[in-house]
């Protein structure tokens, strides 16, 4: 088994004046794109090898899935392609993750969302709830979710829609907003190889996919070394830890670790009603 296989990719590198416009971007409008951040061959790798995953998600689910009718959280385990530390460590990425939760930052989540063909709207909803909910305050970020599609997303698979510059009101002026039209919801299309970072309080919804192809859209949660996320984690096997480049290992600094991957993927993680 090879633990963390580089593909041999030209590396999407941002300056520091691009990187500090992504984050500004997160800031001030909740998103911001990386146009081409991956090789199309590595995510074609990451869907053909996903597939058994998503099989055995919707078999275990099936009944009662996980994220809505037809859409479905898998969880996805920590070795071989999906340790690749062109991925969870990539340049341009943290680039921007870091100038909007500091270098001190942790890496807890590495999942998937799919919403297959008989997928219904979610409820509008954040990821995450205000800090300090009695003051009603929005504050700096704290929690980002790091999404790439593993096909390519248009209007006939379910983007995800998402209301701009939501993530710095309250939920309730947030959605007032949406629904009077002020603040249109904006669809995410990308092309494979693009990657989404958002600050996940921002109002937003999975739509339906009516097409006959799953719709897999990766997200990795990195957040503030403060935040405590206790509905995920990521179980690392120590063998994949050590071959990581220093930076993803302390990322990966508060995750339980595993003498082997065996040990590591005999978790289960289910992610249900978190949605604020
Ligand atoms: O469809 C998507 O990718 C977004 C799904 C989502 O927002 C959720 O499950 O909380």
């Amino acid at each position: 088994m090879t633990l963390n296989p580089r593909f041999d990719q030209p590396a999407l590198t941002l300056t520091d004046e691009q990187a500090d416009a992504h984050a500004q971007e997160v800031r001030d409008t909740s998103a911001t794109i990386l146009k081409g951040c991956f090789p199309v061959e590595t995510i074609n790798a990451w869907n053909e090898a996903f597939q058994p995953l998503l099989k055995a998600g919707i078999e275990a689910e099936r009944d009662n899935p996980n994220r809505g009718v037809g859409r479905y959280y898998v969880t996805l385990p920590f070795h071989d392609l999906w340790a690749d530390a062109n991925v969870i460590d990539n340049p341009a990425i943290m680039a921007v993750v870091e100038r909007l939760v500091g270098k001190d930052g942790v890496m807890c989540q590495l999942a998937t969302d799919t919403p297959m063909k008989g997928s219904e709207y979610q409820d509008l909803h954040r990821d995450t709830q205000l800090l300090f909910p009695e003051t009603g305050a929005e504050t700096p970020a704290y929690q980002l979710a790091v999404n790439f599609p593993l096909v390519d997303v248009t209007e006939a698979n379910g983007p995800m829609e998402y209301a701009p510059g939501t993530h710095m009101l309250s939920k309730a002026e947030g959605l007032a907003k949406v629904e009077s039209g002020e603040i249109p919801l904006q669809k995410a299309l990308m092309n494979r190889g693009d990657v989404m970072i958002r600050d996940v309080r921002h109002i937003h919804r999975g739509t339906p996919n009516p097409s006959d192809t799953p719709r897999p859209m990766v997200v990795i949660g990195y957040s503030r070394r403060w935040l405590h996320r206790p509905e995920v984690q990521i179980r690392v096997p120590r063998p994949v830890l050590e071959a990581l480049p220093e930076r993803a290992r302390r990322w990966l600094r508060f995750n339980p670790v595993f003498d082997t991957v065996a040990e590591a993927i005999a978790g289960e993680e289910t992610y249900r009603d978190f949605a604020y």
